[in-house]
């Protein structure tokens, strides 16, 4: 059995749960719940598999440990010959950069909280920077739409399935489906898929996420 340093409220982490899911590979992994913080002190458990601290982690059943989310869905996608990172370069190269901005977005979204969370209050500069940012990263993604629309589902539709959830579960009242028709249209359709569905965030610790960010985040 694998190991999967785990949270059901983890962006990163529902990276790696699709991917289990579309590669077949979920019943050869035991899931153990890690909660980690950057605020918080280091998880004893999970440094010594990560020493970065961070989740998601995988170990192999030969003992290696293996992060991040990005380096964790590479290896399930080869160990199972799925595609989810496609062998032909431009189509590979396409599933890459739709994962760092989707990633980059959803880094951004998790930092923030934390920022927003903090008892002097927020850093405003680096808080305005990030609203710039994430707005960018939307409009970007905006239109990238008919690419992501046209290409089988890879890499970069999960990224972006992890990034849309994060702003849904922790910024619920952006409305970022009034502004980003297209992104709506195929987050709808991709929503309707097996593995996504069965990944859906959970906060198993109810933090009262909506009343941190609320009206943080407006586009
Ligand atoms: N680039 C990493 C990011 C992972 C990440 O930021 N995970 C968060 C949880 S969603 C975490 O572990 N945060 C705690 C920390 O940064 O110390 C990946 O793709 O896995």
């Amino acid at each position: 059995m694998m190991k999967l340093h785990w949270s059901p409220r983890s962006p990163f982490v529902r990276k790696v749960m699709i991917a289990l899911h579309e590669t077949g590979l979920l019943d050869e992994v035991e899931c153990t719940r890690s909660v980690v913080a950057v605020h918080l002190p280091p998880n004893e458990q999970v440094m010594p598999d990560n020493p970065l601290g961070k989740i998601p982690v995988l170990v192999t059943e030969d003992g290696k440990s293996v992060f991040d989310s990005r380096v964790i869905c590479e290896y399930l996608d080869m160990r199972s010959g799925t595609g989810l990172f496609p062998a032909d370069p431009l189509a590979r190269l396409d599933q890459l950069r739709w994962q760092a901005l989707a990633d980059g977005l959803t880094d951004i979204l998790l930092i923030w909280r934390t920022e927003l969370s903090r008892e002097s209050g927020p850093w405003q500069a680096v808080t305005d920077g990030w609203l710039t940012k994430a707005r960018a990263a939307m409009a970007r993604l905006e239109k990238e739409a008919p690419l992501l629309e046209a290409a089988p589902f890879g890499i970069g539709h999960i990224a972006l399935i992890s990034a849309l959830g994060q702003l849904d579960f922790r910024w619920p009242d952006c409305q970022w489906r009034d502004h980003f028709p297209a992104l709506s249209a195929l987050e709808a359709r991709m929503a309707k898929r097996s593995s996504v569905v069965a990944t859906a965030v959970v906060d198993d610790q109810d933090s009262g996420a909506g009343d941190l960010t609320r009206g943080h985040l407006t586009f």
